[in-house]
């Protein structure tokens, strides 16, 4: 078949499986929107631009995430409406989830509802385990907001100004603003169509990426200073003590504290290693390519992406620190002699 005749099945397929969608969405009255737990910009972004096109689609709308929208998502349309659970007697007609990779991302949004309605599910994660009874999956999209552009048109939803930032606001935090793997040219025009529709990119990129709250800068600092680099593996603790000082309500995120460590010249990779009130030790892993961290996750339990990856451990956290430096330069080794045979 040629490239040609290949596009023009991949279309006709979307156009099927849209149509599965309008049918499912034809035949509901009260829609529960639910989105991931630690939601990030792509999942709120899915989650309140789905909301407005159903209510334009003039649909009764519910839209839950298990934990707080995060005060830097609050420009976004309807983030004031996201509900924490939701009612957990009443009767949905449907179910949609947005950019959960499996039924356990929504949390308790889900396990708590008594009457399981119908799940559409639309994400962009290779790994979806296709839990709904209608599955929009497509995973060479950089972000589920991407799919939900190309979406909405086409089951009559006007992009209006407030959607298109909504959606937007997916591809620049999924993106890193554009610069990462994965980004391809329809990204990039997905983005324009966008910003024509008058989503501002300037302020979003500001408002989701950029800004900082002062608590993660006060969580980088302690982490920056107790940082050690071995054998291109940068790594860092944060105890208990750490964590309370820097937030006592919110657990504060420390991902960006791993970006920045595997984003040193000299370095592999980074592992930012957590101890939580719980008693559990939680590793986040970073790397650069063609170094693999999914695999260092996977080995202790864990799992993720190639570049970003994490696990949990039950152990006495200094046997944790042991267990993580070992791991990682093993596999640092073993991934150095597979890329040189390959040479
Ligand atoms: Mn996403």
């Amino acid at each position: 078949m040629s490239t040609e005749q290949l596009e023009l099945l991949e279309y006709f397929m979307a156009d099927a499986q849209y149509a599965r969608v309008e049918e499912v969405l034809s035949k509901a009255q009260n829609i529960l929107v639910v989105t991931h737990i630690s939601p990030d910009g792509d999942a709120l972004g899915s989650l309140t631009a789905m909301g407005l096109a159903l209510k334009q689609l003039k649909k009764s709308v519910t839209l839950v995430c298990d934990d707080a929208v995060q005060p830097k998502f609050a420009y976004l349309p309807l983030s004031d409406s996201v509900e924490r659970k939701p009612v957990w007697n009443r009767e949905y007609d449907l179910l949609i989830a947005v950019d959960c990779g499996d039924e356990q991302r929504m949390g308790k949004a889900y396990t708590l509802l008594r009457h399981k309605p119908p799940i559409l599910n639309i994400d962009h994660h290779v790994s979806n385990t296709m839990f709904g009874e209608v599955n929009i999956i497509e995973s060479d999209a950089s972000s589920t907001t991407e799919i939900l552009t190309n979406m909405l048109p086409q089951i009559g939803v006007t992009i209006t100004t407030e959607i298109a930032t909504s959606l937007l606001t997916g591809l620049v935090t999924d993106t890193l603003a554009f610069r990462v793997v994965g980004v391809t040219a329809k990204t990039l025009r997905t983005a324009a169509d966008l910003v024509d529709a008058g989503a501002n990119l300037a302020e979003i990129t500001m408002n989701s990426l950029v800004i900082k709250e002062e608590a993660t800068v006060k969580l980088w600092r302690i982490g920056l200073n107790k940082m050690k680099m071995i054998d291109g593996i940068a790594w860092t603790v944060l105890n208990n003590k750490d964590h309370m000082y820097v937030s006592k309500k919110e657990k504060v995120s420390s991902h960006g504290l791993g970006n920045m460590m595997a984003d040193i010249d000299v370095v592999k990779m980074s592992a930012v290693i957590s101890e939580r009130e719980d008693g559990r030790i939680r590793v986040g892993f970073r790397s650069r390519p063609p170094y693999d961290v999914s695999i260092i996750a996977s080995e202790l339990g864990g799992g993720g992406h190639r570049l970003a990856a994490g696990c949990a451990l039950d152990i006495p956290l200094d046997e944790a620190i042991e267990q993580v430096l070992e791991v990682a330069r093993r596999s640092i080794a073993e991934q150095e002699a597979a890329l040189n045979l390959d040479k």
